[in-house]
Formats: C-alpha cells, sequence, structure tokens
C-alpha cells in the first residue's frame, strides 16, 4: 500500500540548479570581492558533490586565488552561502522558477486519494519555502505531512538519513512510501533507507546511471519516454498519474 510521497526539492520539484542557484552563488562571489565565477559546465561538475557550503568548499581547494588557510576558507564559504542564499530567494521571488510539468497534478491526485506528500532534500530550509511559497502560498508547509531539509538531516545525500528522519516523523515502514528524485546521489539515499525510487531526470542528471530507480523519464507531464515504458494510451500527450505510480510500486514490492 502506497501511504507517502517523499519528494526531492532541486531538480525535482523545479529546474533551480542551472538557473537559481548557480547564478545566485555567482552573485553572491561578485558581491563579497570573490574573483572567481562557476559557469554551467563547472557547476554541472560540482553538482557531483551535494550541499552548496560543501560545494563551495570543494571548490576553494582548486582557486588559486582562494583563502590558504583552512579557517578562513570555512569562514568565507559561511558568508558566500549565506548571502547565496538571499540571492536565491531574490530570483524565486514571485514564481520565476516553475513547478516541473506534472508536478502539481500529481500532488492534487495525492491529496483526492489521501496518499501524503513529504519533502525530503539537503538543500536549506530557507531555500524551500522561497521555492514553494510563490506556487504553494505562504502556508506551504501545510500540504506536507513532514519536511526534512538540511537543518534537520546535516548528513546529506547520498547519506539516507533525511529518508529515515522523514520516515521515522511519518511512523511508516519504507515499503509504504515512494521517493521522487532527479539525481544518482537522491537515489542513493532513498535506496539506502529502503525506498523505493522513481527518477524525473533533470538538467544536469538527464543521462546519469540512476541503478536501483523503478522507473526513470524526462518528465511527469509526459508519458513518453518512460522505462519502464507506460503501457497504452496517447502516450506524449498524458501525464503519469498516481495510478501509475501505484502500479510500478506495487511491482517493486512484489520483487522484493
Ligand atoms: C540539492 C543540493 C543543494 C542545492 C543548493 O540536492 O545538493 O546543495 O544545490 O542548496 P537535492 P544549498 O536535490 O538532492 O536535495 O545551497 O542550501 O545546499
Ligand atoms: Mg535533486
Amino acid at each position: 500500500m502506497l501511504s507517502a510521497i517523499l519528494w526531492d526539492v532541486d531538480g525535482t520539484l523545479a529546474e533551480t540548479e542551472r538557473d537559481g542557484h548557480r547564478v545566485a552563488f555567482n552573485r553572491a562571489f561578485e558581491a563579497l570581492g570573490v574573483s572567481w565565477r562557476w559557469d554551467e559546465e563547472h557547476y554541472g561538475a560540482l553538482l557531483q558533490l551535494t550541499g552548496g557550503r560543501e560545494r563551495l568548499l570543494y571548490d576553494m581547494q582548486h582557486q588559486p586565488l582562494a583563502p590558504q588557510n583552512a579557517a578562513e576558507r570555512e569562514a568565507l564559504a559561511g558568508r558566500l552561502h549565506s548571502l547565496k542564499n538571499d540571492c536565491y530567494a531574490r530570483i524565486v521571488a514571485g514564481g520565476a522558477l516553475p513547478l516541473r510539468p506534472g508536478v502539481r497534478e500529481l500532488m492534487n491526485d495525492c491529496a483526492r486519494d489521501g496518499v501524503r506528500l513529504g519533502i525530503v532534500t539537503t538543500t536549506s530550509r530557507v531555500n524551500v519555502g522561497a521555492l514553494l511559497a510563490p506556487h504553494l502560498g505562504d502556508d506551504w508547509e501545510s500540504a506536507f505531512a513532514v519536511v526534512v531539509t538540511a537543518q534537520e538531516s546535516p548528513r546529506k545525500k547520498p547519506d539516507p538519513q533525511a529518508y529515515q528522519l522523514a520516515l521515522e516523523r511519518l511512523r511508516l515502514p519504507p515499503t509504504s512510501v515512494l521517493g521522487i528524485e532527479d539525481s544518482p546521489a537522491g537515489v542513493a539515499a532513498a535506496s539506502a533507507a529502503g525506498v523505493p525510487v522513481l527518477v524525473t531526470r533533470s538538467y544536469y542528471f538527464a543521462r546519469q546511471p540512476v541503478p536501483g530507480a523503478l522507473a526513470a523519464g524526462p518528465s511527469l507531464g509526459s508519458c513518453a519516454g518512460w522505462q519502464p515504458a507506460i503501457a497504452g494510451g496517447n502516450a506524449a500527450a498524458d501525464r503519469v498519474t498516481l495510478g501509475q505510480i501505484r502500479e510500478w510500486h506495487a511491482q517493486a514490492m512484489a520483487r522484493r
């Protein structure tokens, strides 16, 4: 029985990375007089590492103009990260980054059928609110039975901590929930917690292998391009419904 769907945020609910976080990091660099910038390609490589602060610290190891001293790097990463989040909030204010196709519709299916919703993300809580309030309203949190972010779960994906905490708070076994993710690290986190997981491919993780996912496809807004394929109907014009997700979930459970 599927009782809850746990959503990743960045790349899954919205394409936040290239035009959101990346741009915000660059504005923070500029504002603090830091000489380097992150272009689209370099940011894609840095995304192998989850967590914006972690990404800053890693990148500083390869930036010749970064402070040499570890404590100074930590302090600079902290200032940059906090300013980046302010810049990100300004970018997404007013709904500039839309929810991905099919997301809202699937949330509505769940509300109608009594399937609870949760957020399981490694991003900071302020970023989730900044992104979702323009789309779901200022009381966006009321749409979710559980919200786990970097604040509640400091060990970031691929560590399963965020999923484990969400299951604990929902008082559900992993087999009665389903995760929706876009990245290999997200899939690994869900799988390590025993949670079956579906992948909606995003800009930066369009082709990466996602071993263990029960299904993977380009968008919840279309039945085309999914593996395993969605049978029947006018595939290109349809969307991934809760009924389809229940089917994949039941198949995955039968295989266990
Ligand atoms: C998201 C992340 C985050 C965001 C930026 O991963 O890795 O680091 O890129 O947010 P997921 P912060 O989609 O798996 O949640 O700067 O707050 O880390
Ligand atoms: Mg993601």
